[in-house]
């Protein structure tokens, strides 16, 4: 399979285990999983063809790791970043002492003022190194990079939980916790 060809069937996943999945005819548990017999007939039928091979071939290929596979292979979930409800049942775990989140200029008033907070998605999402948060960031301009005091936030209680593909999620990151570049 191509690069392009793997971009675009990463994305049609993406919408539909992450956002959409009634859209594609295909339901998710409350853990997030999906039947992956039944999401490659969800796939046929909606025109997007697509063989166990090929579908193991994205997901491993996966430039982020955007999907994983049950143990037994038999089902398939996004690793993060829902917007429908689910429950990924992570469990609470330190993170390391600082954390980056990767935004753009225009969103800074009021993340000063009311810190970061999840928006659509269920957490707000944190990078474990500087690159990859600008890489994050730049999907939306030019990027600027928040630190945020994960060592602190966690001694005062706050939970964090880091998914399969080393995103690190936190219900809400209050504005003392952050350090804005100068
Ligand atoms: C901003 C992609 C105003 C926040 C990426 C961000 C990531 C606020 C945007 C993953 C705010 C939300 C997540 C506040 C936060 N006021 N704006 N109080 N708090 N924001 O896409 O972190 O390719 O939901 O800075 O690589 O950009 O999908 O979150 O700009 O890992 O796998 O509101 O999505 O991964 O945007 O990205 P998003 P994100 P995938």
């Amino acid at each position: 399979m191509d690069q392009k060809r793997r971009v675009k069937v990463s994305r049609y996943l993406s919408r539909h285990l992450r956002h959409e999945p009634e859209r594609l005819g295909i339901v998710l548990d409350p853990a997030g999983w999906t039947d992956v017999a039944a999401l490659l007939a969800a796939c046929r039928a909606r025109g997007l063809p697509l063989t166990l091979e090929e579908l193991h071939e994205v997901v491993e290929t996966n430039d982020k790791r955007r999907f994983a596979f049950s143990e037994d292979g038999l089902r398939l979930r996004a690793n993060q970043g829902h917007t429908v409800e689910v429950d990924l049942d992570l469990p609470v775990t330190a993170p390391p002492p600082v954390l980056y989140h990767g935004t753009v200029a225009r969103f800074l008033p009021l993340i000063r003022r009311e810190g970061l907070r999840p928006m659509t998605r269920h957490d707000v999402h944190l990078s474990p190194d500087l690159e990859t948060a600008r890489k994050v960031g730049s999907r939306r301009g030019v990027p600027v990079v928040l630190t945020v005091d994960a060592a602190a936030m966690a001694a005062a209680g706050h939970a964090f939980r880091v998914t399969a593909n080393g995103v690190w999620l936190a219900p809400a990151v209050p504005p003392a916790y952050l350090a804005f570049p100068a």
